[in-house]
């Protein structure tokens, strides 16, 4: 049986000293120094931990540490194997990135691509004991030595991510900061095996009305002595047992098995997400040799592309029932691949679960996401739409970059073909919009490849081979082909950027694109998260390390323009601070009411982005000390099943009930023109009848649509628990009161309950949990009082919370508050 030896935990770095490495004289030398390494992980991490380098995500160390990245380094340890089998290899399902590999002194392998596994056979160098030595050579050596050869060409950023196949946002990206690193990122391991071992296994699904059926390919390796001999197969699922016979010299088999009265695994609210075991052991005669466990689902996935009168569709269709998409981009975890645990990513894909998002796409400048995430989402029933590994730029179709791409394509949807959860396959992110928004024909190097190949012949094709169940887009955008603009309203996916870049987010309203798989706004990261990266005593908004804090071209300068549309400007930090996370919620929830309410002419939203990689100012809903920003909640509350919406329609004003659900929505409409003292100016109701899966608008008369006075008075609409509120008037605009909010704290099991009370109505109250206690949460963001009520904030900690703590400045504030008086 084949057996498997970890070689995960402590390793040794040292820097190589072969002439290249710009070595800094540090306070201890470097040169001839061995470094505690955790494997997996990356260099960055181990040299922090030694305390060899400042925290590279605090102020602007970032630049200080840059030449981690230009310098090459070893990494070393030693192992005991048991000798004996007729095969011994050493297995890396993860080396970031160019390294020559090396056991007992004797190279065995070497690598180029982050994005494969390798398995080296060592049985002729191995010994009772042994040394492994892994020879890393700085990513910008060898990014740089194919941009010479091959010719510089096209991107969106100035570093040469494009020529080596390395996670592209370690290079830097418009929310992340510039830190290729190196490390074995992912599982090391011995193993021994003899005659034979599985060596990949393909489970494709189909469902036929209440049968599964599902067709296992699977591939072996022999041995020399192996190879002349019968070997036994056998597929288990559902208490079934299925056995092949693959005869010498054969190394490859497909199994089938038909699971009957088959329960199916279903996406967040479709159904449950039901599992399969499935168990493939390989047996020579009695013996058994090899055994690879996995579980799959039983489903159907398809996307509807079927031209229609206005245009081509997007329609993600799971076992024939389609769907509206409420998605989120997801970035990796980490600047540094190696220090994603699975926990931490089990905890992210829940709070996107809780926020009833049902799809994840995995963007291009990441990675093939890892098994872990990909079992979470299994189980948790979000889809997952996976990139593969291109973005923002032009990429070479020569080699050596042309294999590296395909061997890393062909693993991955191989590896990945398990997971029910996997939907959609992408070509690349916005390579082919690019080509002719940015016209990189006529830019220096447009003449060369720029990569349409992969994405229109060779990555199709390898799916046709290897993964026809699932349903392949060239790109996003993308509009169906060269016919229309890649990016077209009316044609498939559509990116949504002008309105954060150059107008404003009221444009949302002026279109229903047919799937909007990005759009979003910035704002700040939690408070906390930010006061623990800046070391300044006081947090300004334009000192020179919050803005090293925001990446994006003219970030803070956009943000000042959008909010200067809606609000008087603020140069205070904790004003401003607020009005970030103000304006990211209104954006975003305009937009994305605004397309669900445009079902089914609109049939999906990916926003851009759920998680963040270091402290920063970016369009995340999720920071990276993993806080919620008040756009978490807005997204949760936004893409519940059933939502109201106030939508200015042709010349008045509409109400649209959403219904996103199994069952008729049968119920009223409670209209009602507020004072922003409470007083009723008018009221009206309707009853509404919505059906499962639609939206229904409504005109709203005038007598409630229209404000006598647009500065004293907003529009309600209640339908049961649901409701959508009006303003007339932006807040800077909305006459004053002089009552303030009353804020009762409460101290309960597990933290504070605040109750916040107005008399007159208090528009957007935001409770800061992380200002009383770095690890405290709200149920809740933004969210408007009405006159008279009373709105609970449920803050939780690990810890007993002191209720004064709740007085401080800004834990509970207004949008209000953050307005200077006139
Ligand atoms: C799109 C994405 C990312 C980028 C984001 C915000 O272009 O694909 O490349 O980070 O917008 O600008």
């Amino acid at each position: 049986m084949r057996t498997t030896m970890d070689l995960a935990g402590r390793w040794t770095w040292t820097v190589d000293t072969d002439g290249r490495s710009p070595v800094p004289d540090l306070a201890v030398p470097l040169v001839g120094r061995a470094i505690e390494a955790q494997v997996p992980g990356a260099i960055h991490l181990d040299l922090l931990a030694a305390d060899l380098i400042p925290d590279p995500l605090v102020d602007q160390n970032e630049n200080e540490v840059s030449w981690v990245s230009r310098c090459d380094w070893r990494l070393g340890r030693t192992f005991a194997a048991a000798l004996g089998a007729e095969r011994i290899d050493l297995v890396l399902d993860g080396v970031d990135t160019v390294a020559s590999v090396a056991v007992n002194g004797r190279t065995v392998g070497s690598t180029r691509n982050m994005h494969r596994s390798f398995r080296f056979d060592i049985t002729a160098v191995t010994a009772e004991t042994n040394t492994v030595d892994v020879r890393f050579t700085s990513a910008y050596t060898e990014a740089e030595h194919w941009e010479r050869v091959l010719g510089a060409r096209p991107s969106a950023y100035p570093q040469p991510f494009a020529f080596i196949r390395k996670m592209a946002s370690s290079f830097g990206w418009d929310w992340g900061p510039t830190l290729p690193g190196c490390g074995l990122w992912r599982e090391v391991r011995v193993e021994t095996w003899s005659t034979a071992r599985i060596a990949a296994v393909r489970p494709l699904v189909a469902v036929y009305e209440e049968t599964g059926i599902l067709t296992a390919h699977i591939d072996l390796e022999r041995t020399g002595s192996g190879a002349t001999l019968p070997l036994h197969l056998e597929v288990e699922i559902a208490g079934q047992a299925v056995h092949a016979e693959v005869p010498p010299g054969e190394d490859s088999a497909t199994v089938v098995v038909a699971v009957p009265d088959v329960r199916r695994w279903y996406p967040r609210g479709l159904g449950e997400p039901h599992l399969y075991p499935v168990a493939v052991s390989l047996w020579s005669g009695k013996e058994q040799l090899d055994e690879h466990c996995t579980r799959v689902g039983f489903r159907t996935v398809a996307v509807d592309r079927a031209p229609d009168a206005q245009g081509t569709p997007f329609v993600v269709t799971v076992n024939g029932r389609p769907l509206f998409v409420k998605g989120v981009n997801w970035i990796p975890e980490s600047v540094f691949p190696g220090a994603v645990t699975a926990d931490r990513v089990r905890t992210r894909l829940v709070q996107a679960a809780e926020a009833n998002v049902n799809l994840v796409r995995v963007w291009g400048g990441g990675v093939h996401e890892s098994d872990a995430f990909y079992d979470a989402c299994d189980e948790l029933g979000l889809l997952v739409w996976q990139d593969f590994l291109f973005a923002c730029a032009a990429y070479p179709e020569e080699e050596p970059i042309r294999s590296e791409v395909l061997a890393e394509a062909r693993e991955n949807v191989v590896r990945l073909s398990s997971h029910p959860s996997l939907a959609i396959w992408n070509g690349n992110n916005e390579n082919l919009w690019m080509r002719l928004d940015k016209d990189w024909a006529a830019q220096p190097g447009g003449e060369l490849t720029w990569g349409e190949r992969y994405y229109l012949e060779w990555l199709p094709e390898l799916l046709r081979q290897l993964d026809p169940t699932r349903p392949y887009t060239e790109g996003s955008p993308w509009s169906g082909s060269w016919a229309h603009d890649p990016n077209d309203t009316d044609h498939q996916t559509f990116h949504s950027w002008d309105a954060w870049n150059e107008d404003d987010y009221t444009v949302y309203r002026d279109s229903s694109p047919r799937f909007v798989s990005e759009f979003g706004w910035q704002g700040a990261a939690a408070w906390r998260t930010l006061r623990d990266a800046i070391t300044d005593p006081e947090l300004r908004v334009d000192a020179d390390n919050v803005r090293h804090h925001q990446k994006a071209i003219d970030g803070h300068a956009k943000l000042a323009r959008n909010l200067a549309r809606h609000l008087p400007p603020t140069s205070d930090f904790d004003r401003w601070h607020l009005q970030t996370q103000w304006m990211q919620v209104e954006a975003v929830r305009t937009g994305v009411l605004h397309w669900r309410a445009s079902w089914p002419r609109t049939t999906g939203i990916i926003v851009w982005q759920l998680n963040d990689l270091w402290p920063v100012t970016s369009w995340s809903a999720i920071d990276s000390a993993g806080r919620c920003k008040p756009l978490y909640f807005a997204l949760r509350d936004s893409y519940a099943p059933r939502v109201l919406t106030i939508e200015p329609g042709d010349g008045a004003l509409e109400l649209c009930v959403v219904n996103d659900d199994e069952e008729a929505w049968d119920t009223t409409a409670y209209l009602a023109r507020r004072g922003l003292d409470g007083v009723t100016a008018a009221q009206w109701s309707h009853p509404l009848s919505v059906p499962p899966r639609s939206v229904t608008r409504v005109v709203l008369p005038s007598a409630v649509a229209e404000p006598s006075d647009p500065g004293a008075e907003f529009l309600v609409a209640t339908v049961d628990e649901e409701r959508a509120l009006w303003h007339f008037a932006p807040p800077g605009e909305a006459r004053r009161h002089g009552t303030p909010l009353e804020a009762t704290v409460t101290a309960v099991t597990g933290g504070l309950d605040i109750g916040v009370r107005s008399d007159h109505l208090a528009r957007d109250v935001l409770v800061q949990p992380d200002r009383i206690h770095p690890a405290a949460t709200v149920d809740r963001g933004f969210t408007t009082v009405l006159p008279g009520e009373t709105e609970i904030f449920r803050v939780r900690a690990p810890e007993p919370l002191d209720p004064a703590s709740a007085q401080a400045a800004f834990v509970v504030a207004s949008l209000r508050d953050t307005i200077d008086p006139d």
